[in-house]
């Protein structure tokens, strides 16, 4: 009996060796160690043996099993080292695309597009002012005098969040409501901008994409007029644009500025894009931020922070800037 355990010690460790990959080696594993295997037979016949044999035995087919396992544990780890480099071979990246003398990166076109718009607005005296990405309904619509049920909220394909009440809570559609905060938290005279991201379900095209970004400009003082509006989008889009571009006002509605109009840039080849809303702050926003439009007046402005890009580089597609191919945004 002790001959053949040593013997099927052998041929076990033959098997093991043999199984090529962890399917193989999982059958081995059952016909060596399994119900019907050689060393659950003659366990099962160690109750009809003597005393003596009995444990001599008993410890040599424990010795065995304890080897055959520990034989299966190493082939095991093996054969998953193998399978997981084929695993990594097959994801390889083709990094070649990155220049190994230039580590540095820089900012992404979009970013740089954000901090020149400060940039610009401060030199005109204006502060940059934030709010959040999540929103409730009040400081997106309410108080932008759009009231429950209004049509014109329907001009946002709106994102709830699951969070109070339905429809309570949101993803800004804009970034108007940060102008509501800005006005809650200070006192007029106001000169700011507010950057930010923002969200709608719009389907990805050339000009649209789901997660996009704006800037909104806000005026609160004394006398602010629409010739103000004007002159202030003018001499934002020589400095920003330079030479070769112009911009139109076109009549437009928003229920938050009255009146109110919808802001142009010619690119140099003749075509027009449209990059944002402007207007009058109405008098129900003022109120609704405790200010009396008897006494303040001012203009408000928001325009896409992404085609600005887009028109500021010539790019002709907006998901361009969001493939994030390192060639493509390594131009900029
Ligand atoms: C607004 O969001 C208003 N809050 C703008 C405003 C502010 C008007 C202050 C008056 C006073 P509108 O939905 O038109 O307006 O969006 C403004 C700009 O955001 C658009 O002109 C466009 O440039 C950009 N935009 C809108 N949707 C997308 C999108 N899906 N992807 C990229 N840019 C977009």
């Amino acid at each position: 009996m002790d001959l053949d355990l040593d013997a099927h010690l052998t041929a076990a460790g033959a098997a093991v060796a043999d199984a090529a990959n962890l399917d193989a080696l999982a059958a081995v594993d059952a016909e060596l160690l399994g119900k019907r295997s050689v060393l659950a037979t003659v366990r099962s016949q160690l109750g009809g043996m003597e005393p003596d044999q009995r444990k001599v035995v008993g410890r040599r087919v424990h010795e065995v099993r304890t080897e055959v396992e520990r034989l299966i544990a190493e082939r095991r780890s093996v054969l998953a080292a193998g399978a997981r480099a084929v695993v990594l071979e097959a994801e390889r990246l083709d990094l070649t695309e990155f220049d190994r003398g230039r580590r540095l990166g820089h900012r992404h076109v979009v970013t740089q597009t954000w901090e020149r718009l400060e940039d610009l607005f401060v030199g005109m005296g204006y502060t940059v002012s934030e709010g959040p990405e999540i929103e409730d309904e009040w400081h997106n619509f309410g108080a932008l005098n759009f009231p429950l049920g209004h049509p014109a909220r329907d001009m946002y394909d709106t994102l709830y969040v699951e969070y109070g009440e339905p429809q309570s809570t949101l993803l800004r559609t804009h970034t108007s409501p940060v102008q509501i905060r800005v006005m809650e938290d200070q006192e007029p005279p106001i000169y700011s901008i507010m950057p930010g991201r923002v969200f709608r379900s719009d389907t990805a095209d050339a000009t649209h994409m789901p997660v996009f970004h704006q800037i909104e400009g806000l005026v609160i003082d004394r006398d602010i007029t629409f010739g103000d509006l004007a002159g202030t989008l003018e001499a934002f889009t020589t400095a920003y644009f330079g030479a070769g571009f112009t911009s139109r006002l076109r009549p437009s509605y928003f229920p938050f500025t009255e009146p109110s109009a919808e802001f142009d840039i010619r690119r140099p080849d003749g075509s027009w894009l449209e990059l944002g809303g402007c207007g009058m702050v109405h008098p129900n926003v003022l109120r609704s931020c405790g200010l009396d439009p008897e006494e303040w007046s001012g203009f408000a402005f928001g325009f896409g922070l992404d085609r600005l890009a887009l028109m500021r580089h010539g790019i002709d597609d907006l998901r361009e800037l969001f493939r994030n191919d390192h060639r493509f945004l390594g131009q900029f």
